[in-house]
Formats: C-alpha cells, structure tokens, sequence
C-alpha cells in the first residue's frame, strides 16, 4: 500500500485526465469510504475508507470523439456485445495500460454481481465526487408520489444538465491519500418542485428525454447520437455501418 499526498494525486489525475478528455471523457477523484458510507451492505465496495478511486463520465462529444472512430476500427458488424459498451471497455483498458505498474479495478456501469445486483452504483459514485448532484426522492420533504411507489433518483452535471453518462469507476486499489479533500457537488437545481420536477421527468417521461433539458446545457448529444440512441439495438447496425462510412 502507498500513501500519497493530495498533490501527487492531482498529478494522477490530471495524467488520467489528459489520456481520457480527448476522447470526451471527464474523471473525478473520490475515496472509497466516501462512497461506502452511503450504500448499503451489499454494495459496499471491499477496499479501505482512504482507497483511491474515480468515476468517468462520458460527455456529448464522447459519441463523435471516441465511439465513431472505435466503430470504424473494430469490426463491430460481427460483436456480441453492446458496440457502446466493448467501446467503454477499449478506454478502461487504455486507462491500466497507462498505469501499467499500479494495480488498477476498473468497473463498468453495466457490471453485475452473480446475483445480478450492480457492481458499482455510479450515481452515488458520482456525487460523493462532488462531478454531478444524484438528485433522490428523499431530497424532497413533501413529494406528489404514493408511498408505495419507487422512484428512480437521477443524477446532474453543471454543465451538462442530463447529457451525459456515468461510464464506472476506476479504483488505484494499492493507493491511499488520507488528505483528499471532499468536494460537495454543485447545487443545480434551488427549488423543491424544481427537484420534484425533474425526477417526475425522468420516472414518468424518461424517454422524451425532457429531463436532460432541465438546466439549459452547454453542449446536448449530436444529431446522430441522438438517434443511435432512440433505435432499439437489434436494429442499430444500418446506423452503425452509416456512421463508419459518412466518417
Ligand atoms: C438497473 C438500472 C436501470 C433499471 C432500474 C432503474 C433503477 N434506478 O434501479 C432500468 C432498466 C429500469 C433502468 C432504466 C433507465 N436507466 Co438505468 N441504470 C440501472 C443501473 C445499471 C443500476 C441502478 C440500480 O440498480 N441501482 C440500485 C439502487 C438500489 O440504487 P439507488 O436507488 O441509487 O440507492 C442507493 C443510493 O440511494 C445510496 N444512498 C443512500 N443514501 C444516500 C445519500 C446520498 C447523498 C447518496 C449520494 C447516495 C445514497 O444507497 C442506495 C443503495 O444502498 C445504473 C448504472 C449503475 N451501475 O449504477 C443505470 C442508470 C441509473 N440508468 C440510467 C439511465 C439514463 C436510464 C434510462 C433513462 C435509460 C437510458 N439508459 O437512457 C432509463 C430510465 C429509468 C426510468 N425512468 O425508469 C443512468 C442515469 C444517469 C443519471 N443522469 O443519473 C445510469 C446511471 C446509467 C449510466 N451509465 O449513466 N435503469
């Protein structure tokens, strides 16, 4: 186990931000114990309280940046798996080669246990980060729902609003930095029905994507991006070949 300074972890970070933000990737730094003490037992991640880890965002231009150009290189016409997701894994993967003499766990938000819970809650990753607010229903002291009923929290980025995803963590397992700092995550949304606004978007009305639009965004997904998404994935290889080509 190697301790380290608050310094020398900005110097990990902004090493793994210039690898990744060409690639329209954005990492933010968080410990472990942060985040396991906001989870329940069975998701708790089995790493130390100082243990250093990051969660990754992909933003907009990720589609344009990484994705089409990982379309065009991989012969996607004959995976199994997700393009988007085999794409996630290309980067996580460039993210351990680069550290290649620390120990590095990278977990995907897809990522499941043998008992098919998610490995990693990247929500609660990302807003102990202080990257984006997870927006929950207990936020709210009076909410329009019945008791009964789940309501699913939703995260915000400041700049983004909804435009954009939590892609997984990448945790330095053999790292420790006591003194990092916690950063709370910017406040976006001020009012309660601004709040309850939003998560009844997102619950009730998810795929108009109106939630995304809550805050006004410095940057939305393309055209394009826009429309690989709206297509059900077993009928995304003609969009996919279109992408390659117009490329
Ligand atoms: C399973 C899943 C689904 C399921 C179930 C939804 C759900 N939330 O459970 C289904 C298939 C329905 C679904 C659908 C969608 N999903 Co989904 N989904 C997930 C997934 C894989 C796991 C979520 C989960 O099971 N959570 C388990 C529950 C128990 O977690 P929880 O409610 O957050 O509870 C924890 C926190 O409350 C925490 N906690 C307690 N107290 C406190 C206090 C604080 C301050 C904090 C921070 C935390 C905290 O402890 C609890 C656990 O013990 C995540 C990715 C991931 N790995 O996290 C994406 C994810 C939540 N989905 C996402 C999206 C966008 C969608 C869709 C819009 C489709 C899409 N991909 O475009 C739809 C919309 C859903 C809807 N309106 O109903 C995004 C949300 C992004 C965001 N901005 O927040 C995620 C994060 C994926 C991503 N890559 O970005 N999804």
């Amino acid at each position: 186990m190697v301790i380290i300074t608050q310094e020398k972890l900005r110097e990990i970070e902004r090493k793994l931000s210039s690898l990744l933000s060409p690639y329209g990737f954005e990492c933010h730094p968080f410990k472990i114990g942060w985040y396991n003490e906001q989870v329940s037992k069975s998701f708790l991640l089995p790493y130390s309280d100082d243990t250093v880890a990051f969660i990754i965002i992909s933003t907009p231009s990720m589609f344009e940046k990484a994705f089409i150009p990982y379309l065009a290189s991989a012969d996607c016409i004959r995976m199994k798996q997700d393009p988007i997701d085999q794409c996630m894994m290309h980067y996580f993967a460039a993210i351990k080669a680069e550290y290649a003499d620390l120990e590095i766990e990278t977990i995907h938000d897809f990522q499941t246990t043998p008992s098919k819970r998610p490995r990693v809650l990247v929500q609660t990753a990302g807003h102990v980060s202080g990257a984006v607010r997870y927006y929950q229903r207990k936020d709210l002291l009076n909410d329009p729902w019945c008791s009964e009923r789940k309501i699913f929290g939703v995260c915000l980025h400041p700049e983004f609003g909804g435009w954009f995803a939590l892609r997984g963590v990448a945790i330095f397992t053999s790292i420790n930095c006591p003194d990092l700092q916690r950063k709370s995550p910017r406040e976006i949304l001020t009012t309660e029905n601004e709040v309850a606004e939003l998560l009844q978007r997102y619950n009730d009305h998810w795929e108009d994507w109106s939630f995304r639009d809550i805050i006004v965004p410095k940057d939305r997904y393309s055209k394009d991006q826009r429309e690989y998404f709206a297509t059900k994935p077993a009928d995304r290889l003609p969009l996919i070949k279109k992408l390659v080509a117009s490329n």
